[in-house]
């Protein structure tokens, strides 16, 4: 009981801790059984949060988890009339991070993009950090965490970026549960452990590009993160049906 007081603080704090937040509690689609909250949280231009609280006998492995662009109807739980994933740039799908890189490519955009980082502090240390970080990410998490630096980086370079602002990967489920959190740092900074950096905020809650609004979709399957050959794989991931959603308020 105590710990399940002290937990429920932690969270309270956690949520206080962000300027904006946008949520919605799940629902099995076409069925409308309630399995639980996700919530977008935001402190612009400093960190970001994605919190997924899920509980239901069907999950389980590996689910695509993605925004899409349209809300269902009020009070509704057809997931079918959410649209496609959102996508306002109009370039492929991929994964939360960005585009796809072999591990080796990983770890080279990584450790460059890491050394740019800290040789801008104009500090040897910073730049021998940067690039410790940046490989460490490459080499750990291969085609993700390495990849998303590298990623970040051509993405400023143009449009040929190669994720959807509504693409966040796949939530893992274990018994029937769902707890999953992608936390992002906003601006140059320190890169924790699954601490994602990013150089803008990875999404927005306000305004004409806001999550707010649209539709969070769970899939029955894996999302491939566009790795899987195919058209199908470029557009959608292949996460096959749609499971359950809500319309972030
Ligand atoms: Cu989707």
């Amino acid at each position: 009981m105590l710990l399940l007081v002290i937990f429920a603080a932690l969270f309270v704090l956690t949520e206080q801790a962000y300027d904006q937040t946008a949520s919605c509690l799940m629902k099995i689609h076409n069925d409308g059984t309630d399995i639980g909250r996700v919530t977008f949280s935001s402190t612009p231009g400093e960190k970001q949060r994605v919190l997924l609280d899920f509980q239901h006998p069907s999950l389980n492995g590996e689910h695509g988890f993605h925004v899409h662009t349209l809300p269902v109807a009020e009070g509704g739980h057809d997931c079918s009339t959410a649209g496609g994933h959102f996508n306002p740039h109009g370039v492929e799908h991929g994964a939360h991070h960005g585009a796809m890189h072999e591990g080796k490519h990983g770890v080279e955009h990584g450790a460059h993009h890491g050394a740019h980082h800290g040789a801008m502090d104009g500090a040897m240390d910073g730049a021998m950090d940067g690039a410790m970080d940046g490989a460490m990410d490459g080499a750990m998490d291969g085609a993700m965490d390495g990849a998303m630096d590298g990623a970040h980086q051509e993405a400023a370079d143009g449009p040929a970026s190669s994720h959807h602002v509504g693409d966040f990967g796949n939530a893992i489920a274990r018994d029937g549960f769902v707890l999953h959190q992608i936390d992002y740092t906003v601006g140059q900074g320190i890169d924790l452990p699954r601490n994602h950096y990013v150089e803008e905020d990875r999404f927005v809650l306000e305004g004409e590009k806001s999550f707010r609004g649209r539709t969070v979709i769970l899939h029955e399957d894996t999302d491939d993160l566009g790795r899987g050959g195919d058209e199908g794989s470029r557009k959608t991931g292949n996460a096959g049906n749609r499971l359950a959603c809500c319309t972030l308020e």
